[in-house]
């Protein structure tokens, strides 16, 4: 079993690193044409194209922190994830990271880490951010976690999105995408059922969006927003093949905010288990990314996202090896995810 989980977790990190690469020549451009798709991934898919590797952006080098925390520190640890975040933002500036979200790690280096939760609490006059930065780098945590309680997975998930994004529907955005690469981990393969895959994540989302009382919602505002989307994405897949790109942008969204995101990441990774006109991809995990891709956008985010999950549920063995060489640092996420599946055999081990 452990095996098994070795190539999933690989899957994982190796499907986010992809989606990110291959999606950010796409971010904020006009959504692209079936064939400039089609031509795109066939001409990377040549054995023989050598072209300089596609960089990483924001998405990658966050998460790449955070499963770097969890490996170093063996759980999660606030202040050394939160210390990661800002030597990394400001080691390399433009990797494209949001707008506002660079004033966060500004005041966490000013105030040297005192209370690393306020910053990210001050942001939009305390409203804090709903952008989808929670959730684009939150996958190393279902690895992590992936043999926890729910519930503990569900609280890790918040509270490192909350280093950043202290607003209800932005860490609630990352706990939806935890439990989506988590659902996708334990799916067995060839398993896949899309409606159960997606009543499953309604259920556990009905008990995430329930109000509580340190919750900060504005009278007449919608409390399942998430639940809401989710009851879309099914909508979505019970009228299949008549479903058009312009239509999974006004229902799901296609935008940097994690409610318009995270949903149409995994509606990307449930719709593309199956052929999709004008996708030529034989292969699941390529057609999740093209799909996603496809639908314009933030097309690195909702790509990486939609990555981690095909990852974790069809493994590193059903990714294409011509498409993994032009992504930068492809190595190091394949060590990261093998560093956190032993993290978590040795804890299986001696608890
Ligand atoms: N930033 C981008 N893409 C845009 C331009 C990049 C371009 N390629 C370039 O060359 O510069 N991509 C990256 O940002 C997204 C993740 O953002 P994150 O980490 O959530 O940042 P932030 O700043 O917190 O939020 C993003 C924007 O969302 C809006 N917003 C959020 N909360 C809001 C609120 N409460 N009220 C109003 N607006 C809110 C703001 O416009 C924020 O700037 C990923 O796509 C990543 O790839
Ligand atoms: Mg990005
Ligand atoms: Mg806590
Ligand atoms: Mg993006």
């Amino acid at each position: 079993a452990v095996e098994v989980m070795a190539g999933r977790f690989r899957g994982c990190l190796v499907g986010g690193l992809m989606g990110d690469c291959l999606g950010a020549p796409f971010e904020g451009e006009p959504r692209a044409s079936p064939t400039m798709l089609n031509t795109y991934f066939k001409r990377l898919n040549d054995p023989n194209l050598k072209v300089p590797y596609k960089p990483y952006t924001d998405d990658t080098a966050m998460m790449r922190c955070v499963a770097l925390s969890l490996i170093e520190e063996k759980g999660y640890v606030a202040q050394d994830m939160a210390k990661r975040f800002v030597k990394e933002f400001f080691a390399e500036p433009k990797r494209g990271y949001g707008s506002n979200v660079v004033d966060v790690f500004a005041v966490l280096r000013a105030t040297k880490f005192r209370d690393v939760y306020s910053p990210a609490a001050m942001q939009f006059n305390g409203r804090g951010s709903y952008g989808n930065g929670g959730a684009m780098r939150v996958a190393p945590i279902a690895l992590f976690c992936h043999a926890s309680t729910e519930q503990e997975l569900v609280d890790t998930a918040k509270d490192m999105a909350l280093l950043t994004h202290a607003n209800r529907l932005g860490y609630n955005g990352a706990v939806l995408q935890c439990l989506a690469v988590h659902e996708a981990l334990h799916t067995p393969k060839n398993d896949l059922n899309c409606v159960i895959f997606i009543e499953n994540l309604i259920k556990k989302m009905k008990k995430v969006e329930q109000l509580t009382k340190d919750d900060i919602i504005d009278e007449g505002e919608e409390p399942f927003v998430y639940v809401k989307k989710l009851e879309k994405v099914l909508e979505l897949l019970e009228r299949k093949e008549s479903i058009d790109r312009d239509q999974v942008e006004d229902e799901l969204g296609v935008n940097i905010s994690a409610h318009e995101s995270v949903p149409t990441a995994i509606y990307s990774f449930v719709r593309a288990s199956y052929p999709i006109p004008n996708i030529e991809a034989e292969n699941e995990f390529q057609r999740t990314l093209h799909y996603a891709i496809s639908l314009g956008g933030d097309t690195d985010t909702i790509a990486s996202m939609a990555g981690s999950i095909a990852g974790a549920y069809y493994g590193m063995e059903k990714i294409p090896e011509n498409l993994q060489r032009h992504c930068e640092a492809l190595s190091e996420a394949v060590e990261q995810a093998d560093q956190l599946n032993s993290t978590c055999v040795k804890d299986r081990t001696t608890a």
